[in-house]
């Protein structure tokens, strides 16, 4: 207590101009520190009120408040000094995301972190909460299509600069749309705001208002930048051009008041995520299980006919009246799929929800009348493992229809309207791809290297986007070189069948590395490379991904070489979901789980037991 009090006293007799907030001294357990880049826009001003707002909720937990003026110098200084007041975790939304990732690192080896905003490279943070900002740029694109209809028209983006990966990200996922969805949208070069703000919006028109023509509507990257441009519409007396803003639900500028006011047509909301940063400190802090990775924040479009709330028509019956829960799982065809089963159905006891499951044994059409089963049943809330992206969109809007929520778990569906779901529980499938890679990028340097990949179900998402992720980093080109990728369904037998036909047919010295997107049809492919009378593990350097007690069994053996961590685990965290749902708070739109890699090296008997399932 005193190691907490002490410096606290010191902060407020030193650093008056810190923000900063501290009741109930005597009863304060956990310290935490936030470090905002700056308080510049309505949209950090509305994070920093709903930090503070959900913090007071806590009479044990106390927040200390800094303001890096837009400085990475000065964010640094912050940090220094919050780590000084003996913090017992820092929120932080980074000023420069680069260079502030390794003093990022550096903290992360003695108190949790929680990074907001803008993710920084690599893992070594807690938990990340922000927007998906590629997927605010689409609906961005799907407003303007609402607003203009089939004709289109001339649109001219409005941006803060261009190195800001949020900025970027959203103008790269707006052309893309537009491009892909809604060709009669015409984009130029976006309009680059420097420095990024109201004013400067505002001059930048009432400067050049020849920019103005020929325009049928304006995309603001953010509704500052709205505001600015309203007003400079009003001077010029271009009050026909409507505008379509992206940020925050809630606050002065909000998107919500702008567009109430008239000022916009409609906005995408990006929420700041304080809320959901002081719950998950708190279960950080009590070291509860099941903390995600990363919490990605769904976006809506508010505008003034509709405000796009799926869920506002969709709550359930208030908890206690007992919760049921229809699961659709999508087999039995791996030891991750076990697990996972497993795993949802004692933790659906723990929370006591009742469940009803159904294996539809990798079959979609069987799945799809799980799903009509379950409607007809009027469970309150369907858990989905779809088994590939597509063909889900029908039965999901009945489902809607009957006011029944549905949860992703383990894999998406590839689906424009977002709104078909409540949430995605699961693994970064093109991050595990990744780290497949880069592990054969750090073994075989510019030799290069001979690979096989062994694809899961087609159209699955961990297939898809391992492959995805492994492509990004191994493109065939150079010196490596895929020579076959074929299909094992995610089974050991399919595993099998690949590596044994292609070992038949081929000189098998040709082979460097395999590269299975699941652990069970690398465990098949060791059983072709035995037959052949190679060494698994030596001969031919094996990869894979999910981290099943025989894979790292076989990792310790040197039977294999690495192995991606994918988490089946996630039964605690679906029904954490569930009970949130019915207790009508939002659910994020993505909730990724936390995963590692493991070498030889680092795999003992207890890691096994203590890590693999
Ligand atoms: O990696 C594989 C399983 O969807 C993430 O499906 C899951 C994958 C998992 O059969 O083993």
């Amino acid at each position: 207590m005193l190691r907490k009090a002490l410096p606290l006293l010191l902060l407020f007799l030193l650093f008056p101009l810190l923000s900063c907030r501290v009741s109930h001294l005597e009863k304060i357990e956990f310290l935490i520190g936030v470090s905002n880049s700056s308080m510049l826009e309505e949209w950090r001003i509305q994070l920093n009120r709903e930090l503070k707002e959900e913090a007071d909720r806590y009479p044990f937990l106390s927040v200390i408040f800094t303001d890096a003026a837009s400085s990475t110098e000065k964010q640094m200084e912050d940090i220094d000094k919050l780590m000084g007041f003996g913090i017992d975790l820092l929120i932080i939304s980074p000023c420069d995301v680069e260079r502030m990732t390794p003093v990022i690192s550096g903290i992360y080896g003695t108190i949790p972190v929680i990074i907001l905003d803008r993710v920084v490279d690599g893992y070594d943070y807690t938990l990340f909460i922000g927007p998906d900002n590629e997927n605010i740029g689409r609906l961005g694109a799907l407003a303007l299509h609402r607003l203009l209809g089939a004709e289109g028209g001339r649109v001219l983006e409005i941006s803060g600069p261009l190195d800001q990966l949020s900025s970027r990200s959203r103008s790269r996922g707006l052309h893309r749309e537009a491009e892909s969805r809604y060709p009669a949208i015409r984009l130029g070069e976006p309009l680059i705001v420097t420095p990024q703000n109201r004013d400067r919006a505002e001059d930048l028109l009432l400067e050049n208002p020849g920019l103005l023509d020929d325009i049928d509507a304006i995309y603001t990257h953010t509704d500052g930048l709205a505001l600015g441009v309203s007003r400079a519409l009003v001077a010029l007396g271009r009050r026909d051009i409507p505008i379509v803003g992206t940020d925050s639900p809630s606050g002065e500028s909000g998107s919500g008041d702008l567009v109430a006011q008239g000022l916009i047509h409609s906005s995408v909301e990006s929420s700041t995520g304080g809320r959901e940063a002081v719950r998950f400190a708190l279960d950080i802090l009590n070291r509860r299980t099941g903390v995600p990775k990363q919490v990605i924040l769904r976006s809506r479009i508010v505008s003034g006919e509709s405000r796009d709330l799926g869920e506002g028509t969709l709550l359930p019956r208030e908890r206690g009246s007992g919760i049921t829960l229809g699961y659709a799982q999508v087999g039995t065809e791996s030891q991750w799929r076990v697990s996972n089963t497993k795993s949802i159905i004692q933790a659906a006891k723990e929370f006591d929800i009742d469940l009803i499951y159904r294996d539809a044994d990798q079959n979609q059409e069987a799945q799809i009348a799980h799903l009509r089963e379950f409607i007809r049943r009027r469970v309150d809330v369907i858990l989905l493992s779809p088994i590939v992206e597509e063909g889900y969109e029908e039965v999901l809007r009945e489902a809607r229809e009957a006011a029944i929520p549905v949860l992703l778990s383990d894999r998406k569906i590839n689906s424009p309207d977002e709104e078909l779901y409540m949430t995605f529980i699961g693994g970064d499938f093109r991050e595990e791809g990744r780290r497949a890679a880069r592990w054969i990028l750090r073994q075989y340097g510019d030799k290069g290297a001979r690979i096989l990949e062994l694809w899961g179900t087609s159209g699955a998402t961990p297939t898809v986007e391992r492959h995805e992720g492994f492509a990004e980093i191994i493109d065939g080109e150079g010196p490596y070189r895929i020579l076959f990728s074929g299909t094992g369904d995610f089974t050991r037998e399919g595993g099998y069948a690949i590596v044994a036909d292609y070992l038949q047919s081929h000189v098998p010295s040709g082979v460097e590395v395999i590269f299975a997107h699941n652990d069970d049809m690398i465990l098949g492919a060791i059983d072709a490379i035995r037959e052949r009378g190679l060494k698994p593990g030596e001969d031919i350097k094996l990869i894979s991904v999910d981290g099943t007690r025989a894979a790292l069994s076989a990792l310790r053996k040197g039977e294999m070489n690495f192995v991606v961590e994918c988490t089946p685990l996630l039964g605690d965290q679906v029904m954490k979901a569930v009970m949130d749902l019915m207790q009508g708070k939002d659910l994020p739109m993505r909730i990724v789980t936390d995963e590692r890699t493991f070498t030889a090296e680092q795999v003992d008997d207890s890691l096994i037991r203590r890590r693999s399932y």
